[in-house]
């Protein structure tokens, strides 16, 4: 039977990744050249022959128009797509919309690596009262109130993305061959964590790029059969470390 593959991409260029704003769960969509990396995106999985069964993303606009506009080149936007929460980049808490430069000459650059980079460190918190809090928004409203974000860690990402990855992903492989994910920064090194089963101090160094995609032949218990970070251009960063 055909391998199985796993894609994960991440979604192309956003505005805010353009200003360099924190971003989490705000809506911000693709600045030009996102929408550029999408479509080339798109194409380099059409060249490498890649047909997908199934499609997963975020409720975000940057994830989803990115899964648009690579499905598009790929002339496969009749696939089935699932959109959910559990997608969602890491909420950014209290920093959502702060400019990561201006951040770092407050508080020093170490804090904001720290906030960036480290598993278990949650960013500054928001409060219910916030406008920026997720209860407010009608696509959350079917989430319990102790599942609405309020400023994640890494670690707390993990743990909303994967009972999502072992009962909806995993599970869309006993019919799918080739499944594919368009997700975030941190989603994305939440899977890939779990996938390569990397260490807590090992997931710093780790950094996905926008708009490329990861491309991971799995066995049938959906475990990849070679490392997934080896597929994923190096960058030089630790925890608390300068940004190179
Ligand atoms: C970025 C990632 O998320 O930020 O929320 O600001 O992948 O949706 O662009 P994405 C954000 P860093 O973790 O790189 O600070």
């Amino acid at each position: 039977s055909l391998q199985k593959t796993l894609v994960l991409l991440r979604h192309g260029q956003s505005t805010w990744n353009l200003q360099n704003r924190f971003t989490g769960w705000t809506d911000v969509g693709l600045s030009e050249q996102g929408h550029a990396e999408a479509i080339e995106s798109g194409r380099r999985l059409a060249t490498a022959g890649l047909r997908f069964d199934i499609a997963f993303t975020s409720v975000l606009k940057r994830a989803i128009k990115t899964l648009w506009l690579a499905l598009e080149e790929m002339d496969q936007m009749w696939i089935p797509v699932r959109r959910s929460w559990r997608l969602n980049e890491r909420h950014y808490g209290a920093l959502q919309g702060e400019f990561k430069d201006e951040m770092a000459e407050r508080v020093g650059k170490e804090l904001v690596q720290r906030w960036r980079r480290c598993f278990d460190v949650r960013p500054p918190s928001l409060t219910e009262d916030d406008t920026r809090f997720p209860g407010r928004d009608p696509r959350y409203a079917k989430l319990r109130h102790e599942q609405l974000p309020l400023g994640e860690s890494l670690k707390d990402t993990i743990e909303r993305v994967l009972p999502y990855w072992h009962k909806t992903i995993v599970p869309a492989f006993g019919s799918a061959n080739r499944v594919l994910i368009v997700a975030h920064g941190n989603t994305l090194r939440a899977l890939v964590k779990h996938l390569d089963q990397v260490s807590d101090d090992e997931i710093t160094n780790l950094n996905i790029p926008t708009g490329v995609p990861i491309i991971i032949p799995v066995n049938g218990a959906i475990q990849p059969i070679k490392s997934v970070r080896e597929g994923i251009p190096a960058q030089l960063e630790k925890c608390g470390d300068i940004e190179p």
